[in-house]
């Protein structure tokens, strides 16, 4: 009977452990049967799921990995939920898949507003699902997971993946950072977006390596671990890495310190992705722990496309060259392909490891490609044989803190509040996030809004993370000529205020 091949190779390392934190520690033959017995409570009878949407809630650890395993053995379609997201952005992503069961541990479940009974949801626990009986054959090329990401649209689209996307994902990233089944490293990441979910978990699991999960990054609690050599390989987004440096610089871990960093020293790898490392963080980084951060460049349609060598210079500021498998070509505004150093082109790029469709959106998928190549939107050169990024073609898509937003999705939300008659949403470039989100508003009447103020109102329609950081008021939006708002003259407003 032909396995997934995560299924195939856990059986291979069943004795070796798969999760380990403070209380207990679980091995690949325990997920294989939670993951089993979740397949068969899902199954409840039927011979396969036939892609259902099976939407879940479940905290970072060997549960979430049973749960992803348990919908993927039963022939379903996993669509994780963001537990920090707004009830309101939920049930889009709910609708859009149309999900009809959730499974949600009993922690998360408030998470779901009143979703279960607005949209008549089966919502179960993972701990209820159990059982054994025979399980389908799932051929690479069904579809196995769906994730939620912000683009150019109002809303966020769903990218799916294919059992086989994930496979080749999978194995280009443990080959070219050479994972292997000694490895451990730590899981803080948010398990809704494919970092975590890929280049960690299950880049981890294929290698037969140990994940210690984290609800999320606590500075303190990883450190105190990295000094005690808990880990061999780290992977973050750059805000964190600025987080750790402040951690180091902070007087009361003085005395800490040098554990710390020693703990960071004697790991194997350690990667920065999701946003521009700084390069002065990747000097700075290296001159206190000795490792140079190897940097890369992925999207969740694409997975990883460029990263910097394993054995070779790793160039801070720079994304390195395409990986194995990942066919990439800069193209210009005009549309031609661009060849040689210095040439200035959006990334385009197709391969085994390219998403094929947004979910239930023909035409955003029509429109996201050309000719087989899926167009990135990012904006590209080489300089002496590497990539580095320069910037993004949309103004519309900002990214802060990892994560990627819409400016267009914000501004929808804020345009509801009932003292906003227009707004125009930037993000101003922020040394610690990355991006921030700002927000220059036209308040009808004689209305005056406060952030604070206008936070507190957005907290309830979106994920902490969009929410507004500076607003200005203004009397009128800059535009051009046709009438369209002009988001370089918004960002000019921000400037002129600073
Ligand atoms: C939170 N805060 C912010 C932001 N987020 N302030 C400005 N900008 C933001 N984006 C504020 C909160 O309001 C709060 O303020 C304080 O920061 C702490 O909030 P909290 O939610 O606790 O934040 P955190 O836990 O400190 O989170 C920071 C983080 C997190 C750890 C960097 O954002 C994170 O895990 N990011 C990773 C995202 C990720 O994995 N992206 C990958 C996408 P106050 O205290 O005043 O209330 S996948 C992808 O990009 C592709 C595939 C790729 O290449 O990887
Ligand atoms: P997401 O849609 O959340 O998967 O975010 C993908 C986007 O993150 C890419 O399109 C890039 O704009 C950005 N990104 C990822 N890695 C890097 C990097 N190393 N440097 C600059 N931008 C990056």
């Amino acid at each position: 009977m032909t396995m997934l091949p995560i299924i195939e190779r856990a059986h291979r390392h069943a004795d070796r452990m798969a999760f380990w934190g403070p209380d207990e520690t679980h091995s690949y033959a325990d997920l294989l049967e939670r993951s089993a017995g979740v397949a068969a409570g899902l199954l409840a009878g039927r011979r396969d799921l036939d892609e259902e949407r099976i939407a879940f809630l479940v905290p970072t650890g060997v549960q979430y990995a049973a749960v992803q395993w348990g919908v993927w053995r039963a022939g379903g379609i996993a669509v994780p939920i963001n537990s920090g997201a707004a009830v309101p952005e939920i049930e889009h992503v709910l609708e859009n898949a149309s999900v009809r069961r959730v499974v949600a541990s009993p922690l998360l479940l408030s998470v779901l507003g009143d979703l279960p009974a607005k949209l008549r949801l089966d919502v179960l626990t993972p701990e209820s699902l159990e059982g054994d009986c025979a399980l389908p054959e799932i051929e690479p090329a069904r579809r196995g997971m769906i994730l939620f990401t912000s683009g150019t649209t109002s809303k966020p689209k769903g990218v799916v993946f294919t059992h086989a996307m994930i496979a080749a994902q999978a194995s280009v990233l443990v080959d070219a950072w050479r994972w292997q089944a000694e490895d451990r490293i730590p899981l803080f990441l948010p398990m809704h977006h494919l970092h975590g979910i890929l280049n960690v978990l299950t880049c981890a699991l294929w290698a037969g390596a140990a994940i210690e999960p984290f609800t999320k990054f606590d500075p303190d609690r990883i450190c105190a671990r990295v000094a005690e050599g808990a880990y061999s390989v780290f992977m973050a987004v750059p805000t964190i890495y600025n987080r750790l440096v402040a951690w180091l610089d902070a007087p009361e871990n003085k005395h800490h310190v040098k554990q710390v960093t020693g703990g960071f020293r004697a790991m194997r790898l350690m990667v920065s992705g999701s946003a521009a490392l700084p390069a002065g963080v990747h000097t700075d980084w290296a001159r206190r722990t000795g490792q140079q951060l190897l940097e890369r460049y992925g999207m969740t349609e694409i997975g990883m496309a460029l990263s910097n060598p394993y054995s070779g210079e790793r160039r801070a500021g720079s994304v390195g060259v395409p990986l194995p498998g990942v066919e990439l070509q800069l193209v210009s505004e005009a549309g031609r392909v661009v060849e040689g150093e210095g040439t200035v082109g959006e990334i385009w790029v197709r391969g085994e490891t390219v998403f094929d469709e947004y979910w239930n959106n023909p035409d955003a998928t029509a429109h996201s490609f050309r000719d087989g190549w899926f167009k990135t939107g990012d904006i590209a050169t080489i300089e002496r044989g590497y990539y580095r990024i320069m910037g993004r073609s949309s103004v519309d898509i900002i990214k802060s803190g990892g994560y990627k937003l819409s400016a267009l999705e914000i501004e929808a939300v804020l345009l509801d509040h009932p003292d906003i008659l227009e707004c125009a949403v930037v993000g101003l470039a922020d040394e610690e996030w990355g991006e921030r989100v700002a927000v220059a508003a036209v308040f009808k009447g004689g209305a005056r809004l406060g952030l604070s103020e206008l936070k507190e109102w957005a907290k309830a329609r979106l994920s902490v993370y969009k929410l507004p950081r500076t607003l200005l008021a203004v009397d009128t939006l800059p535009r051009n000529a046709m009438g369209k708002i002009t988001k370089q003259a918004v960002k000019a407003l921000f400037a002129e205020e600073r």
